[in-house]
């Protein structure tokens, strides 16, 4: 049996990485951090991932475009961009369109005409290119026992992934769980959610927002008798004494502890 934990859209939000690490054990296989990790305390999110005892993986979002595709967060940390893991009799392998892509920063030196449209056409080549290779990496062994991990939800993957039982992605924080064609896609949702709140009884606009982090999760287990089991988690926390304020985002809003 392989037992994982995916997570995505981190945000910096260290707080909620210690958040989640209170919550769970060290009976993992793996970590799956479907991007969004955030470019401003990178390591130590890592560090604290990487205390969960096994091998963290991960593909980039819109918020990791500073980190570099080959950077190296630490000896448990690979980044599975077009890069099959082995995770207990299954593979797990991810795509990552954002980061800084050593291959792609050279195509674009050598097609700097100053010409935007030439641009996009090549970084649309190279994306297909990517595609191309994934597929290639995914079918030469066992499709039918691999996790593909994006942070956009992927489309299309009955054309160039046709046997993949199930994708994992996040960026829209909403958890959902759906069966499309026969391939499940599971939006792992974030850890990062922070909901905005007043106390109960004040005038908001006088003493200011607050928040309080309800970050979610997933916990994957899968058996070749059974297949793939889904249990989404959350931090759940205490919103006795609070109003939800919706339809509002305050910058200013500190969380409440
Ligand atoms: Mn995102």
């Amino acid at each position: 049996m392989a037992k994982i934990l995916a997570c995505s859209d981190i945000h910096n939000n260290l707080r909620a990485v210690r958040q989640l690490r209170s919550l769970e054990g060290n009976d993992f296989d793996a970590l799956i951090v479907a991007g969004d990790i955030g470019s401003e305390n990178t390591n130590e999110v890592f560090d604290l991932l990487q205390t969960f005892d096994c091998p963290v993986l991960y593909v980039f979002g819109n918020w990791d475009r500073r980190l570099g595709h080959r950077q190296k967060f630490g000896e448990r940390c690979h980044h599975i961009h077009l890069s099959p893991v082995a995770v207990e009799g299954l593979n797990v392998v991810g795509e990552s369109v954002d980061g800084i892509d050593p291959e792609w920063e050279s195509l674009r030196l050598a097609n700097d005409t100053g010409d935007p449209i030439a641009i996009a056409a090549a970084r649309r080549k190279h994306i297909e290119q990517q595609r191309t290779e994934l597929s290639t990496a995914v079918n030469a062994q066992r499709p039918e026992r691999t996790i593909v991990v994006s942070h956009y939800r992927l489309t299309k993957t009955k054309a160039f992934l046709p046997d993949i039982p199930l994708f994992l992605f996040g960026h829209i924080h909403r958890f959902e769980d759906t069966t499309y064609r026969g391939q499940r896609f599971v939006n792992v949702s974030a850890l990062d959610k922070k909901v905005i709140v007043a106390k109960k009884g004040l005038r908001a606009k006088q003493v200011g927002y607050r928040y309080i982090n309800d970050g979610s999760y997933v916990i994957i287990t899968h058996t070749e008798r059974t297949g793939f089991a889904i249990d989404p988690r959350r931090f759940n926390p205490d919103f006795s004494g609070w109003d939800r304020i919706e339809g509002i985002f305050s910058s200013s809003a500190t969380e409440v502890e």
